[in-house]
């Protein structure tokens, strides 16, 4: 059930997209109107997605956020969220992220499945999504709250796209069943400095079960997740804030690294 009218929620989109592309801090939305439900929430996301796409973007993949615990402590929030990555939001590997374009970004240690089949919820479980998954391969997100101090709850930041800004996608592929998925081991390196580390189990107990969360979730709107999919599953590890001039690279066991500048 939604509490906001159509124009409010088209109002909300404008508002939080305008702050995405213009780079500038809005206090949390939930402030101005405390009656938002979840639905409410959703519907800006959608909004800005579909407002994104008729200005000629290509929406190139979802993520999923919150889904470790030691990003949920940092944050303050106990639920998973999920958001969508727009075309411009993607970085090449070993690339340049400018700054001025962003408000306080920082870098999150992800992985990234690809489907061959769709996913299809209610009731998606990491069986479906082994099965359904083309390949694995190593992201690093770039997220950057719309909200001032990245202070928020769980439905202002779901209206803000899960805070979705960039990411970059490595080059090493493996398929699921070729990887220790639950094992598998980051090492979050900036300015060569050793800043966090963590394994995939960190990610609600395995990397696939975010992947099936949000099957379910999409489930709840009708949505699902086609075959080719890109799909973030969410940070391993807490996120770190970065300065102009800082580069990062993270380290994948078996997966090679992702590396990138902020300039
Ligand atoms: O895990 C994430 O991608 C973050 C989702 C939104 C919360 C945040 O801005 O930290
Ligand atoms: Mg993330």
């Amino acid at each position: 059930m939604g509490n906001l009218s159509k124009q409010q929620i088209e109002e909300l989109a404008k508002h939080l997209e305008d702050a995405e592309l213009q780079a500038y801090e809005v206090t949390k939305i939930t402030d101005d109107f405390p009656d938002m439900t979840y639905k409410d929430a959703f519907d800006i996301q959608w909004e800005i997605r579909r407002s994104k796409e008729a200005r000629g973007h290509k929406i190139v993949g979802m993520k999923m956020g919150l889904t470790s615990w030691a990003k949920m402590a940092q944050m303050g929030v106990e639920k998973p969220c999920y958001g969508f990555l727009a075309d411009y939001f993607s970085i090449p590997d070993g690339g340049q992220i400018k700054l001025d374009e962003l408000i306080h970004p920082k870098v999150e240690a992800e992985l990234a499945f690809v489907t061959k089949a769709p996913l299809v919820g209610p009731g998606v479980h990491i069986g479906d999504v082994l099965r359904a998954t083309d390949f694995v391969m190593p992201a690093v997100e770039i997220i950057d709250s719309r909200y001032k101090d990245f202070k928020f709850d769980l439905k202002s930041v779901i209206a803000d796209n899960s805070s979705s800004s960039r990411f970059v996608a490595g080059g090493t592929m493996a398929r699921p069943e070729d990887l220790d998925l639950k094992n598998l081991g980051v090492v979050m390196e900036i300015n060569g400095e050793v800043v966090q580390l963590g394994a995939g189990a960190a990610v609600l107990g395995h990397p696939a079960s975010s992947v099936a969360m949000l099957a379910n979730m999409l489930a709840e709107r009708g949505e699902h997740i086609p075959a080719g999919t890109f799909i973030m599953i969410g940070a391993i590890t807490a996120a770190v804030h970065v300065n102009k001039g800082d580069s990062f690279c993270v380290r994948y066991q078996g997966l090679g690294t992702v590396s990138g500048k902020f300039v």
